[in-house]
């Protein structure tokens, strides 16, 4: 393995070297918003409701106003005058910023504090009086759309926030007549929070003389913040500049907009000094952005040989009190229609509800691809219900249903074609590293001696890279991504792009992809993202996205300053163009390869010596819009063994065989795949943020919620197979979330696997040890 740290050297696809940004993260030099101190900066808290729903009668503020150290006390009321108490969702719907007349979930920003200081302010704080009536809170997404439910929202007449289709109904209700085995079950795919490192927040600077409103957000979009931020506020947009700075993690929950980078912002206009907010570790596990909580009545029509002729879902799906998911424009639940997996159905059928509650809004975040990962749980649990039920093998089920690797690229009931895949390939693969048909023998022989041992299988399909323009919007922006590459006389290079990574480590793969087409080594491109007053418009850095849009930009651009260097080689070297041969880094006229110029000889040319009729400068911008999305996909095998005495599973194996295509940096995507399995882990077995029913949160802290740590982390044994995207410019597939998407089946498999004879058919996760426990006590098994 090339270690060198830095890296130098010319790097393209496939080299295993070290992130560059790594050398800043790990000498602690990282900058973070909290990071970041101006002159004069005024410190921002949050009044929170402690009712999840309750008529504000009154606001008292005397008391907190007296507090030294206190500026300003911002209200519902104020902002409304400013047109700022409401502001719109990126899925049309609209937030509040702050309450005017009632609060909708426990934990929501009531009255914002403005002080010389953190600690003034938290005092102050402290000291609002604010009278509550509290009303009849609806936490429950069933009950919410139940006709004499409870009205979350003062502006709406019904808890409904949409229902949405997809699929041909009456030709699935009649596959399943006509089926010779149908399974059902019942999925709660629970709420969770995105324990990034770094929680939220902003520091907002308005420039009264310039009239320039500068922005340090924690946000993975930052291009489309500031448009929206511009269209609310009226600043016309190019006096607004949203930085992101180095991101402690996104996960998807820095997507969403937060009332408190609209409060800064508008309390820094207001003072005339820079206003910094950042929420502590509880304010975000009790307000931002959660992800899924889907409820899922999924089934499954089959022939008595396994051969599967049908699927049919229905979800309701918890929203919160508002529809601030993050999806594109017409995909209200996002793309929940991959759910046919892997498999050639013929047909199909989805159905989801969402619904409004009394808890905070999201719906979108923590590596899920928009809403992949509940799609991919659905169908992977059940191929695993019907194999148990038809006592086949799972793994032969699978191998009998999937899409045959010669079909691609390959048009599903639900309307996506995938673009390659080979998914026998990937699971056989799996199946020989574990030791699949050794470690069923081994179950026979413990179960036999009462011993519980169980195999969970996942073999799931992503889709990412939003998206074709015709398709993927935001607010109206197209799915694009970009890239702007300059080189300058010295041969160096800057690129910028639209994308913003948070740790995925773009800084040096976008390098590589440069390195790889213009033979420039690493060490000699820097890689910005996430300032928009010098990136290219961009649509941001999540679902997997920016590998096949931002990435295939890089490719695209690269190769339109290749064909300029060509022009000027060849008036160099004194030859024609069409003879010019082009070979790591080197320019030379075919057949004279000892007689050449480098890149970097070009790239001086083009500043001193540019040939007539040509420009000079070398540099190109690209605005890259997919063709179609990319299909990664993956086969996971997991070993369980449980513990008969207290419910306790261990995960003794976990196989992972991924595709994404053709690999820009092992390392890298090996770091993503653990990171990202560990995320599946934490999902199947600790994670979930609950409420009562009274929408009051249980806990609201690490205490409570728990995330895996080294210790709990099983041992994941990596491998891949590479079936290139045909779309793509290098054959690269994003693969960012895969495994979080991909793994939570394979686990949850592997428990009801286990304890499939004793007549367990599923159990919800985060799969407690108490959970299984109840299981083995109902059978007389535990003690
Ligand atoms: N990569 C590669 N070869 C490929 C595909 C990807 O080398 N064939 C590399 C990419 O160059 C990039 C990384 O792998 O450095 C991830 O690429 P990609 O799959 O395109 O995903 P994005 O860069 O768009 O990252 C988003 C994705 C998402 S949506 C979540 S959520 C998530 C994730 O990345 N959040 C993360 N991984 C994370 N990793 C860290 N450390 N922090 C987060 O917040
Ligand atoms: Cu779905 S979490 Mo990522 O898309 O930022």
């Amino acid at each position: 393995m090339e270690e060198t740290l830095p890296p130098t050297g010319v790097h393209g696809m496939g080299h295993k070297i070290r992130r560059k940004e790594d050398v800043r993260f790990l000498m602690g030099k990282g900058t973070y918003v909290d990071d970041i101190k101006l002159p004069n900066m005024a410190y921002l808290v949050f009044v929170r409701s402690p009712y999840a729903h309750a008529k504000i009668k009154k606001i008292n503020v005397e008391k907190a106003k007296s507090i030294p150290g206190v500026i300003d006390i911002i209200t519902g009321e104020e902002l409304d005058k400013a047109g700022l108490a409401w502001i719109p969702t990126l899925m049309g719907d609209k937030m509040m910023v702050l309450p005017t007349d009632k609060v909708v979930f426990q934990g929501q920003e009531v009255v914002a504090i403005i002080a010389e200081d953190r600690y003034a302010a938290m005092d102050a704080a402290n000291q609002v009086e604010i009278e509550y009536e509290p009303l009849e809170p609806i936490a429950d997404p069933k009950k919410a759309l139940e006709p004499n439910s409870p009205i979350v929202r003062p502006d709406k007449k019904s808890n409904l926030v949409f229902r949405w289709e997809a699929g041909d109904k009456e030709a699935t209700d009649k596959v399943f007549k006509e089926a010779d085995i149908v399974v059902s079950q019942d999925f709660y795919y629970q709420r969770l929070h995105v324990a990034y490192m770094e929680p939220v927040g902003s520091i907002a600077h308005y420039d009264p003389v310039s009239g320039k409103l500068t922005l340090w957000m924690t946000t993975q979009a930052p291009h489309v913040v500031r448009t929206v931020f511009s269209l609310v506020t009226k600043i016309p947009e190019n006096k607004i500049r949203i930085v992101s700075p180095d991101i402690g993690g996104g996960f998807g929950g820095k997507v969403y907009v937060y009332p408190g980078y609209v409060v800064s912002a508008y309390a820094s206009i207001k003072l005339g000094r820079p206003v910094k907010w950042i929420n502590t570790r509880s304010e975000d596990m009790r307000s931002t952005a959660f992800a899924r909580d889907f409820h899922i009545h999924g089934e499954l029509a089959a022939k008595k040989d396994g051969i599967i002729v049908g699927l049919r879902i229905k979800v309701i799906s918890d929203h919160g009190a508002f529809y601030g998911d993050a999806n594109p424009s017409k995909f209200p639940a996002g793309l929940f229609s991959i759910c046919t997996g892997a498999y050639d159905i013929k047909a199909a059928y989805v159905e989801v509800t969402g619904a409004y509650t009394n808890k905070p809004a999201g719906g979108i975040a923590y590596r899920c691809s928009f809403r992949v990962t509940e799609a991919s749980y659905t169908i992977e649990r059940l191929v695993d219900t019907l194999a148990h039920e038809l006592g086949m093998d799972p793994a032969e089920l699978r191998l009998k249903n999937f899409i045959p690797s010669e079909k691609f690229p390959y048009r599903s009931a639900l309307g996506w074609t995938y673009d390659s895949g080979n998914y026998a390939s990937a699971l056989k693969k799996a199946m020989e590293k574990i030791g699949y048909y050794e470690l069923r023998k081994e179950q026979e022989e413990k179960k036999k001696k009462g011993e519980l041992m169980g195999i969970g299988i996942s073999t799931f399909v992503e889709i990412v890279g939003a998206g074709p323009a015709d398709l993927f919007d935001i607010v109206g922006i197209k799915m694009f991504d970009s890239a702007e590459i300059r080189i300058h006389p010295t041969g160096k290079v800057i690129a910028r792009f639209g994308t913003r990574a948070q740790g995925q480590g773009h800084e040096t793969t976008y390098a590589q992809i440069i390195s790889e087409i213009l033979g420039i080594p690493v060490e000699d491109i820097i890689v910005e993202e996430g300032d928009t007053d010098t990136c290219p418009y961009g649509l941001g850095t999540y679902a997997s996205r920016s590998t096949p849009t931002a990435g295939a930009a890089a490719a695209v651009a690269s190769r339109k300053i290749l064909d300029k260097a060509k022009k000027i080689a060849a008036h160099l070297l004194e030859a024609r163009e069409e003879d010019i041969v082009f070979e790591k880094g080197k320019f030379y006229v075919k057949g004279y390869p000892d007689k050449y110029k480098t890149i970097q000889d070009v790239a001086l040319a083009a500043y001193t010596n540019p040939p007539p009729n040509i420009e000079a400068g070398l540099e190109a911008v690209t605005y890259y819009n997919p063709p179609n999305m990319t299909f990664p996909f993956g086969a996971y095998i997991c070993v369980v063994d449980v513990d008969k005495g207290t419910g306790q599973v261990k995960v003794r194996r976990f196989v992972a065989v991924d595709d994404c295509g053709n690999i820009i940096n092992p390392v890298i995507v090996d770091g993503q795949i653990m990171g990202a399995l560990t995320m599946g882990f934490g999902t199947a077995f600790m994670e979930e943020i609950r409420y009562d029913e009274n929408g009051n949160i249980y806990g609201g802290s690490f205490a409570e919620y728990l995330i895996p740590t080294a210790v709990e982390t099983p041992r994941w044994e990596l491998d891949k197979t590479v079936t290139p995207s045909p779309h793509h410019p290098l054959g690269a597939k994003g693969v960012g979330e895969s495994a979080t998407v991909g793994s939570p089946a394979a686990f949850v498999n592997a428990v009801v696997d286990a304890l499939w004879d004793l007549g367990a058919k599923h159990i919800d996760m985060p799969i407690w040890p108490w959970k299984v426990w109840k299981v083995l006590k109902e059978k007389g098994m535990a003690s």
